[in-house]
């Protein structure tokens, strides 16, 4: 069987739940050949589990770039990216490649931190990334942050925030409603710019969730490589991170992570798609 080869850009979370550990570890699991070119380094202070972040020197991006383009990937991934010259180092690297899908998950700032990592980083995400966008992937305050809004926390709001991001040029978006948005259910809003989608799952306890938003936007990159329809790639990465989010676990006093493998080996989670 031929491997589809799939590329992540991205931090390093050192203790393994997010970050390039979660998207090598999700693409593996669904059986791509997962590549990574590691522009962040995230530390975790051991007392308060407070993070450092150390971005990697641009010649050693470059280094890295040189190396994974020349492998061809057929799908590119974007985590935690720390200055505006990396974002247009991803970008470049797509228009190199010869990738097909090209998936922004727009991390701004680590769960637990609520300072944006740095303001300069959204202006150069909605220039350089989104219209090129396969698909962004932002939760609801990426989302605010992406269109210059308040947050949003109704339907209605997420719907106009989907708009604005596929106006920035983005093919598809799934915002991230997570537990977020009222209502019992747990939603994300896709869109297409032609038609919303809700994708529903019940509310689960997720208090070891460190790592699903990496988790899903690998999810989403692997199954584009292999094929699927964006919203296809979608509603299925969205049942395997329910399910590692389900299963997640303690790691420590301080953070409780997904387990990225459940999908293959605990349970299949149901979501349903409903076109609104
Ligand atoms: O979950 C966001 C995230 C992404 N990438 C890296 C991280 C984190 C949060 O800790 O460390 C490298």
């Amino acid at each position: 069987m031929k491997l589809q080869k799939t590329l992540t850009i991205a931090g390093t979370d050192v203790s393994g739940g997010a970050g390039i550990a979660a998207d090598l570890k999700t693409f593996q699991e669904h059986e791509t050949y997962g590549m990574s070119v590691i522009v962040t380094t995230v530390t975790m202070d051991p007392e308060t589990w407070s993070h450092r972040v150390f971005p990697t020197a641009l010649e050693v991006v470059d280094s890295q770039l040189e190396t994974a383009l020349s492998i061809s990937p057929d799908a590119i991934k974007t985590g935690m990216l720390p200055s505006e010259e990396v974002i247009e180092k991803a970008k470049e690297a797509f228009l190199n490649s010869d990738a097909e899908s090209f998936v922004i998950d727009p991390v701004m700032v680590c769960k637990g931190d609520d300072e944006v990592l740095n303001p300069g980083l959204v202006d150069a995400m909605i220039e350089h990334l989104l219209p090129h966008a396969t698909i962004v992937t932002p939760n609801l305050v990426e989302a605010g942050h992406l269109t210059r809004r308040r947050t949003p926390k109704t339907l209605e709001e997420v719907k106009e925030c989907a708009k604005e991001i596929v106006k920035q040029g983005a093919k598809n978006v799934v915002i991230k409603g997570g537990t977020g948005i009222e209502g019992d259910k747990a939603i994300d809003v896709y869109y297409d710019g032609e038609a919303f989608h809700l994708l529903t799952t019940e509310k689960i306890d997720a208090s070891y969730n460190h790592g699903a938003g990496c988790t899903f936007a690998a999810a989403i990159t692997a199954n584009l490589a292999k094929g699927e329809a964006p919203l296809e790639a979608v509603q299925s990465a969205k049942a395997f991170v329910t399910s590692a989010i389900k299963n997640g676990w303690r790691l420590n006093e301080h953070v409780g992570v997904v387990r990225h493998g459940a999908a293959n080996t605990v349970e299949e989670i149901e979501v349903t798609e409903e076109k609104i």
